[in-house]
């Protein structure tokens, strides 16, 4: 059975140009070729008909669009963000009416959350029908609006083209973030001759160039500054401007979300792993590409060991972005690389040149000390293995361009502490929304993007359970992943802290030692159960040589829980 009402006619899959009177096609064709024009050459999505003239106008590009079908729409509309973080063009996710697109509904929230440049284009019952009843008739821009850039239905088929054209322009310039458009079945699979357009220029806002001196300013009479990177940073394509802002002006730097990286792993001005005491005593923090959110302290720094408080300076890709809520020294707004030059240039032109040697010297000396604290959990012989183990097993085998995407609680926690990535653009974790459930479609999508480094996929046991039929879709599209469960047996983020509020927990425990690995056999890849700590390094081995999707399914002590001081509120 399909989900069709009343079947209109396919649209015919020939196409006749004429720079006159411009392009012939169906609905979807129009779509797809925009959609290309923008950068596109996949698109995820799961089957429903009243989106088939998209399949259709991807079959007959030229060249052809891949088709990534999926089992679930979360995955489909998980892996669209993932491939517009990693490739920086927005990706495109394709849902059929109604319960296809809101089963894309977390995951477009989480592309709103990360500023993720995404399009999703959905199916609509047909317009001739509307209010009559037909299968999946819903308003989705209704559900939508709050979550997206623009939220709207096209109406007629000879809109579509300039629509998908906008959908794409908008989600890809900053602040980026997801757009929908709805088309109803009737038009989608009518003909048109319209104009496709071409790609607008990305514009560069200029920052306010007083904002950036007056940042250049606070730099120079500061005495403990840090920087601080996040995945804007990445995002609008800054990092080299950020790197050379670091290393030139000398400033202690700490990143986060897709930051990380943009100062590689074991750099000297890397001070993430000496967090705690860089914000906590530093007397300016200039944070730039990331909100001043719970994971940033909602942006009080300072006041550790009686210090101060600190300034805090507030830099972001657009003026939206800027904190409403922190009490800011300065702020700027616009293109990255323009703020980062420009503070640069600011602050070489301090009269008077700020000496952080011994501020950087502190540090150092605190990352050196949580660098040994670290290593003695990462060698851990404890039985059962502590989740840090792994990450002592996994870290001498991941490659410089390696991809590493987390979803779990506690076990990914621990990746983050433990995992500092040598490029930008390597990492993925669910960012500000938390979402589990989104590490398998950003898997297929870095199996996509980087088709030659390695995609380490790192799950929660719980989170695993999110996504895990999706292996199914690995198999078929032959994407070789490697899948390490941290297997605790438990929601471990949640137990934990439900133990220490009430001392006891409900609903925390999963079955104990489930064979995951056995479920990813079972769809056609490989696997394997280890619980001897000595024996998890050839088994990520054999991951990393195995040419199908392969899960490490190692069990973990649920008594080893992420050392944490704030749960996000
Ligand atoms: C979709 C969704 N549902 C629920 C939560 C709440 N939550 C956050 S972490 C967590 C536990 C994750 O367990 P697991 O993946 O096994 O990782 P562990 O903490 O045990 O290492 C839960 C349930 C969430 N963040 N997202
Ligand atoms: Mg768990």
């Amino acid at each position: 059975m399909t989900d069709v009402t009343q079947a209109p006619q396919a649209g015919q899959s020939t196409q006749d140009e004429n720079p006159d009177q411009g392009t012939d096609g169906h609905g979807g064709e129009h779509a797809v070729a925009v959609a290309a024009a923008h950068g596109v050459d996949t698109m995820f999505t799961l089957s429903g008909a009243h989106v088939f003239p998209m399949y259709d106008g991807a079959v007959n590009a030229d060249p052809r669009m891949r088709l990534l079908d999926v089992r679930h729409e979360q995955t489909a509309v998980f892996a669209a963000e993932a491939l517009g973080k990693l490739t920086r063009t927005p990706g495109l996710a394709v849902l059929t009416a109604g319960p296809g697109v809101t089963n894309g509904v977390s995951a477009i929230t989480q592309a709103s959350f990360s500023g993720s440049p995404l399009v999703v284009v959905g199916g609509r019952a047909p317009a001739n029908r509307w209010g009559m009843g037909s299968l999946q008739e819903f308003d989705h821009p209704a559900v939508l609006s709050p979550i997206t850039k623009s939220a709207r239905t096209v109406h007629q088929v000879a809109d579509i083209a300039s629509s998908v054209d906008e959908a794409f322009t908008l989600a890809g310039s900053s602040h980026r973030g997801p757009a929908f458009l709805d088309i109803p079945m009737d038009e989608f699979f009518n003909r048109a001759v319209v104009e496709r357009p071409t790609p607008a220029q990305r514009r560069r806002v200029q920052p306010d160039p007083d904002a950036l001196s007056e940042i250049g300013a606070l730099l120079g009479q500061a005495q403990r500054p840090v920087i601080v990177l996040g995945t804007d940073v990445w995002a609008d394509g800054a990092e080299e401007a950020a790197l050379r802002l670091v290393e030139q002006a000398g400033i202690p730097a700490i990143t986060n979300g897709m930051g990380r990286g943009v100062v590689p792993g074991g750099h000297p001005m890397l001070m993430t792993k000496a967090r705690g005491a860089a914000l906590g005593t530093s007397d300016l923090v200039v944070v730039v590409g990331t909100p001043l959110d719970f994971r940033l302290g909602y942006g009080v720094f300072g006041g550790k060991d009686g210090a101060p408080q600190a300034k805090v300076v507030h830099v972001a890709d657009s003026e939206g972005q800027i904190s409403q809520h922190a009490d800011l020294a300065a702020s700027a707004a616009g293109d990255l690389t323009l703020a980062l030059e420009g503070i640069q240039a600011a602050v070489e032109q301090q009269l008077r040149k700020p000496d952080w040697s011994s501020w950087v010297g502190e540090l150092r000396a605190a990352v050196r000390a949580a660098t040994e604290r670290d290593n003695a959990l990462l060698r851990a012989e404890a039985d059962p293995i502590h989740p840090a183990r792994i990450y002592g097993e996994l870290l001498p085998r991941l490659a410089e361009d390696a991809v590493v995407v987390g979803d779990g609680g506690d076990f990914v926690s621990f990746a983050g502490k433990y995992i500092e990535p040598k490029r930008p653009g390597g990492w993925l974790d669910p960012g500000p929304y938390g979402c589990l459930g989104a590490g398998m479609g950003a898997a297929i999508a870095a199996r996509i993007a980087r088709p030659s480094s390695q995609v380490v996929l790192l799950f929660g046991d719980g989170a695993a359970g999110m996504s895990l039929m999706d292996v199914d879709t690995l198999v078929r599209h032959e994407l070789p992943v490697v899948m390490v469960v941290g297997n605790n047996s438990a929601w471990g983020l949640e137990k934990q802290p439900m133990q220490m509020l009430y001392g006891y927990d409900v609903v925390a425990d999963l079955a104990p030692q489930t064979r995951y690995d056995e479920v990813v056999r079972a769809l056609g890849g490989g696997g394997e159960t280890v619980t001897d700590p000595r024996q998890i390094g050839a088994a990520l081995d054999r991951a990393f040589a195995a040419d199908v999707p392969y899960l490490v399914n190692v069990i973990t002590d649920v008594e080893a829980p992420y050392p944490r001081n704030t749960f996000g509120v």
